[in-house]
């Protein structure tokens, strides 16, 4: 892992010099005002070998076996704890997918079931620019976006932040904060007319806008209502915030009724204090969602991890 330490006037010109120095790739570690005004930003890039889920050639020249024990992954899937029917759509297809290529490699066969049962969005996408993030209080939903943005900054993207958070005393200030660090701009809007016009108006400015809303119990529909007048406003992607932790059937049950709001985005959040996935697997199969990215720290330098087959078969696997 290459690591550097970048001194520059404000933050807009020590993200050109780590894109300069260490490339695209590059993920800031921290960020810092020096005594004398200016901002230290340590970035490190990883070594390619690190880097990548990707080991397809050496999958290549595995020698290829008939009889695939399907053992040791439904073990693994029992240890996830996903809803019933979810595990056992997984076995099925893995089992299928194993006869059909002639495959015996636990990592192969999922890799590809995942592939073939779960969608996976890239959270930068553009061609979708208003991203509207909903979940449950305390989901890491400002957290996420402040991560998205950093790494929207990072790629050059032109992005703003909104808050539509009226309820939790302080909400703004942290994310305006935020954004002022970036030197991005911030809006708040305080209800859905607002907001449409915020949003109209930045559609002309930015590439991505970043919405949040304030954390709701679904299960209360006065406080479900407060967040869909502000998703039915606007022409989003809606990204639901889940706490990796959460108990299985909840976590579906919740997410379905976020999904009726819009959302078809999943972002699993706290992924750092679990070693159970059951519950956004199953969200993501009960529901239909996408998997986007997830937080895997509450670090906001840390940035967001990707999610695709590779690293979710990599983290059914080693778990067991
Ligand atoms: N360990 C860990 N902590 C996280 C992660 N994401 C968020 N947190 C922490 O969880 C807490 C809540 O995160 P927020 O981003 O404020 O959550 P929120 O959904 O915006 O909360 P409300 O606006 O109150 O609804 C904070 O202390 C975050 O630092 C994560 O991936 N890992
Ligand atoms: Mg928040």
């Amino acid at each position: 892992m290459k690591i550097k330490n970048i001194i520059a006037p404000n933050m807009t010109e020590a993200f050109a010099k780590v894109r300069e120095q260490l490339g695209d790739d590059a993920v800031i570690i921290s960020s810092e005002n020096t005594a004398d005004g200016k901002v230290q930003v340590t970035a490190a890039l990883e070594d390619d070998f690190e880097l990548s889920f990707d080991d397809r050639d050496e999958m290549e020249i595995i020698p290829v076996q008939k009889n695939w024990s399907d053992k040791y992954l439904r073990e693994c899937l029992e240890y996830h704890g996903l809803v019933q029917t979810v595990g056992e759509k997984i076995m099925a297809v893995a089992r299928q997918i194993s006869a059909e290529q002639n495959l015996s490699d636990d990592k192969i066969i999922l890799e590809k079931t995942l592939n073939r049962l779960f969608r996976y969005a890239d959270i930068l996408d553009v061609s979708q620019p208003v991203k509207l993030f909903m979940g449950t209080p305390g989901s890491g939903k400002s957290t996420a976006i402040a991560k998205t943005a950093t790494q929207a900054k990072f790629r050059k993207i032109p992005t703003c932040i909104v808050s539509t958070d009226n309820v939790r005393a302080g909400a703004n200030k942290q994310l305006e904060a935020f954004a002022g660090i970036l030197e991005l701009d911030f809006y708040f809007c305080k209800d859905e007319k607002t907001l449409r016009r915020t949003v109209d108006e930045a559609l002309r400015k930015y590439r991505l806008i970043l919405v949040d809303t304030p954390g709701i119990n679904p299960f209360v529909a006065s406080e479900v209502d407060r967040v869909a007048r502000f998703a039915e406003a606007v022409k989003c992607r809606g990204i639901l915030t889940v706490d990796t932790g959460r108990n299985t059937l909840e976590a579906v049950e919740i997410a379905d009724i976020f999904a009726g709001l819009g959302a078809d985005c999943l972002l699993p959040t706290r992924l750092d204090l679990t070693r159970r996935i059951g519950s956004v697997l199953s969200v993501a199969a009960c529901c239909k969602f996408c998997f986007c990215a997830a937080s895997v720290s509450a670090s906001i330098a840390n940035g967001l991890a990707p999610i695709d087959s590779s690293s979710l078969a990599k983290l059914i696997l080693n778990q067991a």
